[in-house]
């Protein structure tokens, strides 16, 4: 974990302020809660929040509470993920899953108290900074990209032996749910907390934010298959040895580099529209990129301006 630049420093701080204190009766859960967030992790969706808010022209003070809401969604759903009954992982950010440092049982209801928490920081949202009605609107749309039709149902998917994406059409469907709901909700969040914003500018940051959750995904993909234990922070190539179709084993690893290239441009293209405005989320995206001439490195450690206002 880098702390090096203010954002990523702004954040963690935002990250601790929201969450419970490891005191009794209730140590163990809420250190549990606290090892899942703040053991880690690269932040790309709050950035994402900052960026949009950027875009937007909202204050960093109202894009807090999105930013953490997605990143504890974010977090619930890794420790989820880890356990016996789904991934059965050991390994998360090079340290021990939530469930081996804790028990099975501590670490599913710091999950399911983590979710409660994202939808409780955003209700908080203050209304003096923003209108009422947009943080209902917001708090739906929350729901259902977190829910049995977004993240819930891809995950759904994925786990079901009996219907493993055969087509590249049937992966993509379920990685818009798994990985794209939770980075479009922290991409559309802002926009729907901005007082004022234009409903003739959602459509292309709509298009923006699904190319990008796509982007995402098949990075993870190819870095699933060709990284090593120690940059990744897990075992790799752990959906390819479950038998699950992934970007790289349904196209070739130079095709996936490919459409994760053309991906990246599509991104480019739906932001054009916004000018010099939506330049932090440009360089979020481009930070994606694995081209060999690509400028920027690890989004961990974005190289262009680090706090957005
Ligand atoms: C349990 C409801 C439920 C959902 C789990 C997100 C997810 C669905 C599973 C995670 C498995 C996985 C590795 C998916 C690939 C994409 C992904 C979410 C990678 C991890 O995100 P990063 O790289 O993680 O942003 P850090 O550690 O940087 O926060």
């Amino acid at each position: 974990m880098t702390l090096r630049d203010p954002l990523s420093r702004h954040i963690e701080t935002v990250l601790e302020r929201h969450l419970p204190p490891p005191s009794p009766p209730l140590t163990e859960i809420h250190e549990a809660m606290r090892y899942a967030v703040l053991g880690g992790g690269k932040r790309f969706r709050p950035r994402l929040v900052y960026a949009t808010a950027h875009l937007f022209g909202i204050s960093q003070d109202l894009a807090d509470f999105p930013a953490a809401a997605v990143e504890f969604i974010h977090a619930y759903s890794l420790i989820h993920d880890d356990l016996p009954a789904m991934d059965n992982d050991d390994l998360r950010r090079g340290r021990p899953s939530c469930h081996r440092a804790f028990s099975e049982a501590i670490a599913i209801l710091a999950g399911d108290a983590l979710q409660a928490q994202a939808f409780a920081v955003l209700n908080h949202t203050p209304i003096t900074l923003t209108d009422p009605a947009a943080i209902v609107e917001a708090t739906r749309f929350f729901a259902e990209a977190c829910g049995s039709t977004g993240l819930v149902g891809g995950q759904t998917l994925d786990l079901d032996p009996h219907h493993q994406p055969q087509s590249l059409g049937e992966l993509t469907d379920m990685h818009e749910r798994k990985t794209g709901a939770l980075i479009r909700a922290a991409v559309l969040l802002p926009y729907l907390l901005a007082p004022n914003h234009r409903p003739d500018e959602k459509n292309d940051l709509d298009r923006m934010a699904r190319a990008l959750g796509l982007a995402f995904q098949i990075r993870d993909d190819i870095l699933d298959a060709t990284a090593d234990p120690v940059t990744l922070g897990r075992a790799p190539g752990g959906d390819e040895s479950r038998g699950r179709a992934t970007f790289v084993t349904l196209l070739g690893l130079e095709e996936a580099h490919r459409r994760l290239e053309e991906t990246i441009a599509a991104c480019r293209s739906a932001l054009a529209r916004f000018g010099t405005r939506s330049g932090i989320l440009e360089s979020l995206v481009s930070h994606l990129s694995l081209s060999e001439g690509a400028k920027t490195g690890p989004y961990s450690k974005p190289q262009g301006p680090t706090s957005y206002n």
